[in-house]
């Protein structure tokens, strides 16, 4: 096992220091209780009045922490001396410009947990794949007995980890850019980068500025850091040039000296000291070739952090698709139905795209993100059926795809988009949600989305066949 010693880090503020926490959703309710915890003077805050920040404030209030939703007392928060902002307040936002003329300063909830943290951290980022390879780490370690948890964008904040005692031994901590934008300290025992590609368009002036939040993972970096880069993709391996520490690489292309791979015989194999197989490719349960690497950066990951091959073996063949990526949800009159609702980017749909080898019908739409839909043609001119396009999106999806693909438009909600997927798709076929937008026109959030999907698919006549 790498990293025995366990670090005592600064703390992020001196106890009785004024500490606004702005947001509350579910890092900023773990963010309030872990600063007061510590002996800040909290004042937690959401501009919002719905349901979700009402109950957090009123749970802190009861807990006896100033809390507010339906407005940011602005004059309260400037006077205050560190503030703690939530990865969705995005740098435009009015509150945070105020923040900035007033110079005071300011980390992400990730940073203040940081300084709380205990545990060795595998900490996971890249364009595609986060969640499902942080999802894979902590099932393989838990697997080899090791006591982890998995956190950050993952949905977890990790501020509820650094307020446990005892903390577990390990993390594996799920980065975002936008929360990697804001730690100053985060210095991971070992790193993962996936993937880059362009996303957040609607936030980030240019795709340069994304990568360069991306690349702060390697910020903390130190000679006893560990680093698993993806040796398939020249932009990660640019960003992560000349970092210090020690560099592992993963490839789905063929072998590497130092690192994992997928063997010419399709098995997962790990060249460290020695050479281990890991298991066939066909054993894992995931869908498609993106999740062989996701595997193969989270089986190095593991043997870095001390798991045996057996442990990893196991671990990877055990893994189920987690909700709403990629997850096949069941089969209706020979068509498989795929929610992959958390596919927010171009990217990722394509990715989607690649993982069948049989027509698709693939669902698109939501609220448009910044990146043009022509980025798709290649792989829909090979796999796709018909294209379903909805929501805010879909006038401008019409004219990116140019007639490229037979492709519908529907106007109304998702139970008319269901219902003109079921009647594209014939037997054989796939009808895949991948829809390369965020949900925020119709829906909270990704999982909703997601759920909407899986009900309304439900709901449709039975026919022969039944949900998995
Ligand atoms: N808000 C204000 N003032 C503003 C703007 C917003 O108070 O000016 C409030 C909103 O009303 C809302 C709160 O801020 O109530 C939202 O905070 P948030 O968006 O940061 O949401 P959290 O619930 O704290 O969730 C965050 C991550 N969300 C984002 O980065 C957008 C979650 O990742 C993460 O799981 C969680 O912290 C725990 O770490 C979600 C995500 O969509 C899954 N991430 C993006 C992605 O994966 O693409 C990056």
């Amino acid at each position: 096992m790498i990293g025995k010693m366990k670090t005592r880090r600064p703390p992020a503020f001196e106890p009785g220091t004024k500490v606004a926490v702005l947001g509350l959703g579910v890092s900023g309710e773990a963010a309030a209780r872990l600063a007061s915890a510590r002996g800040g003077s909290v004042y937690a805050s959401d501009v919002s009045a719905e349901r979700g920040p009402v109950e957090a404030a009123a749970r802190l209030q009861a807990e006896g922490i100033s809390a507010e939703a339906g407005q940011h007392d602005v004059e309260r928060i400037l006077a205050a001396d560190l503030i703690v902002v939530s990865p969705g307040i995005g740098p435009a936002t009015e509150i945070r410009s105020r923040i900035v003329e007033a110079g005071i300063r300011t980390i992400g909830e990730v940073e203040l947990a940081w300084r709380d943290l205990s545990s060795r951290v595998i900490a996971i980022t890249g364009t595609n794949g986060k969640t499902t390879t942080t999802g894979l780490v902590a099932h393989v370690l838990a697997t080899a007995g090791v006591e982890v948890t998995a956190a950050g964008n993952i949905g977890h904040a990790l501020s509820d980890i650094a307020m446990r005692s005892p903390q577990p031994d390990w993390v594996a901590l799920e980065l975002s850019s936008f929360q990697l934008a804001d730690q100053d300290t985060v210095s991971p025992d070992i790193g993962v980068l996936l993937n880059l590609s362009p996303d957040h368009l609607d936030r980030y002036r240019d795709v340069e500025s994304y990568y360069a939040d991306k690349g702060r993972l390697f910020d903390g970096a130190g000679p006893e850091s560990h680093w698993v880069l993806n040796a398939d993709d020249p932009r990660s391996l640019a960003l992560a040039e000349g970092v210090d520490g020690q560099r592992f690489l993963f490839s789905t292309a063929g072998r590497v000296d130092r690192g994992a791979f997928l063997g010419s015989d399709g098995a997962l194999r790990c060249r460290l000291d020695t050479e281990d197989l890991w298991l066939p490719a066909s054993d894992l349960r995931l869908l498609g070739p993106h999740n062989v690497a996701n595997a193969l950066a989270a089986g190095l990951a593991c043997a870095l952090a001390g798991v045996g091959a057996d442990a990893i073996r196991e671990g990877l063949a055990s893994f189920e698709a987690l909700p709403h990526r990629l997850q096949p949800i069941g089969e209706r009159a020979g068509v498989l139905w795929v929610n992959d609702s958390k596919a927010t980017n171009v990217t990722a749909t394509a990715v989607a795209l690649r993982s069948f080898d049989r027509p698709v019908v693939l669902i698109l739409g939501g609220r448009h993100k910044g990146e043009p839909y022509s980025g798709l043609v290649p792989d829909l001119q090979q796999r796709a059926r018909a294209v379903v396009a909805f929501g805010e999106a879909a006038p401008r999806i019409l004219s990116d795809l140019g007639g490229s693909v037979g492709t519908l438009r529907v106007e109304s909600g998702l139970d008319a988009v269901v219902r003109a997927a079921a009647e594209l798709a014939q037997p054989g076929d796939v009808v895949l949600l991948s829809p390369a937008c965020s949900s925020y026109d119709m829906f909270p959030d990704y999982r909703e989305r997601g759920r909407a999907f899986e009900e309304v698919f439900r709901d449709l006549p039975p026919e022969q066949g039944s949900a998995v």
